[in-house]
């Protein structure tokens, strides 16, 4: 029989489709550039204070990635995901003393920002006259707030953003990332909050212009994204404590799912939100438990982050104490 890679798919046919996604892929832009701040943001995160300890690093993916159509790109598939979660979970790990590689779709919800109107620049400041732009008193709280507690986080080594758009940005930057963070061990977690392309448009087989409508219907053939998520936690970052979303629209389905996901790719834990109502309730699905955790609606400006990152980091803390009892 041939070894499986737990996803159905022969082991050999998984690698070779992973192998020829990012052999085919357009090379990162700055990927230089990338490695060396990651390079800078660990080195300094695994001797924190000279203690001997390297402090918990945690990478949280969000926002959805596009699917190019052209490779001189007009128009691409998108998948849902306004960065919401991500960005909310961001600030909770950093009040939990967490440093966060926050690998963002670009112009998604930022953390520290949630608070501010849509457009801040235009909204928050007023032109008292040329050479005098004052913040406007009822934004004046809130803009103080995002500005410190962004800077003090970034100053203090806490937060490091990277920005991609497409599904080919995404997948190179995750495996930099996670071979990056080998050196932390167990102090390592993947939050993978990020809605990611189930399907796309393999680079050799893409148009290079704008696809003309001159030419009538519009047929393209979209091919599966390799199942990254057993390659990470196999391969890229064995040892890290890696957490998976599931999303679905229609609740019957949406635990048995996540457990499939939970067993396919041995992740530690799958959080399974369903569309409509993700910011009230999700369920934590672990090899043993189903553990629902809900907005505190009692508690005015509370989200269900608050609870949810308070058990991850709980959940964590007992994998580094034992990192071979959890392994699953
Ligand atoms: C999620 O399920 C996130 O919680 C949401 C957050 C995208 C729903 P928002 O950004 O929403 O706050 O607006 N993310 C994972 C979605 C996903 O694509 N999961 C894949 C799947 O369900 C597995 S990687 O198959």
């Amino acid at each position: 029989m041939d070894a499986t890679s737990g996803i159905g798919v022969p082991q050999e046919t998984l690698d070779a489709e992973i192998k020829s996604f990012f052999e085919s892929a357009p090379p990162l832009k700055n990927g230089d550039h990338i490695c060396e701040k990651l390079k800078e943001f660990i080195d300094r995160n695994l001797l924190p204070s000279g203690n001997g300890n390297a402090r918990r690093v945690v990478c949280v993916t969000s926002g959805g990635t596009t699917v190019p159509l052209e490779r001189r790109c007009v128009r691409h598939i998108d998948n849902f995901s306004s960065g919401h979660r991500g960005a909310a979970s961001t600030e909770h790990f950093i009040k939990a003393g967490y440093a966060v590689i926050f690998l963002h779709r670009r112009r998604s919800y930022q953390p520290f920002c949630r608070s501010l109107p849509e457009d801040p620049l235009l909204e928050c400041f007023e032109v008292m006259d040329e050479s005098n732009i004052q913040v406007r008193q009822s934004d004046s709280e809130a803009v103080t707030r995002a500005i410190t507690e962004h800077h003090a986080a970034v100053a203090k080594n806490l937060l490091l953003k990277l920005p991609f758009n497409t599904i080919f940005e995404y997948l190179q930057m995750l495996q930099m990332i996670a071979i990056s963070m080998t050196s932390l061990g167990a102090h390592a977690m993947f939050y993978l909050a990020a809605a990611v392309s189930d399907f796309y448009v393999p680079w050799t087989s893409m148009a290079e212009h704008k696809i003309q409508s001159a030419s009538g219907p519009l047929d393209i053939r979209l091919v599966q994204v390799p199942k990254m998520l057993s390659v990470l936690r196999k391969v890229w970052a064995p040892m890290a404590y890696c957490i998976s979303f599931k999303l679905e629209t229609d609740t019957k389905i949406l635990l048995e799912k996540a457990e499939m996901s939970l067993k396919k790719y041995k992740m530690h834990m799958v959080v399974a939100n369903e569309l409509s109502t993700r910011k009230e309730e999700v369920v934590v699905v672990t090899s043993d438990e189903k553990i629902s955790v809900c907005l505190d609606k009692t508690r005015v400006g509370t989200e269900v982050e608050n609870p949810l990152i308070r058990l991850i980091v709980e959940r964590h803390s007992a994998y580094l104490e034992n990192p071979d009892l959890c392994d699953i």
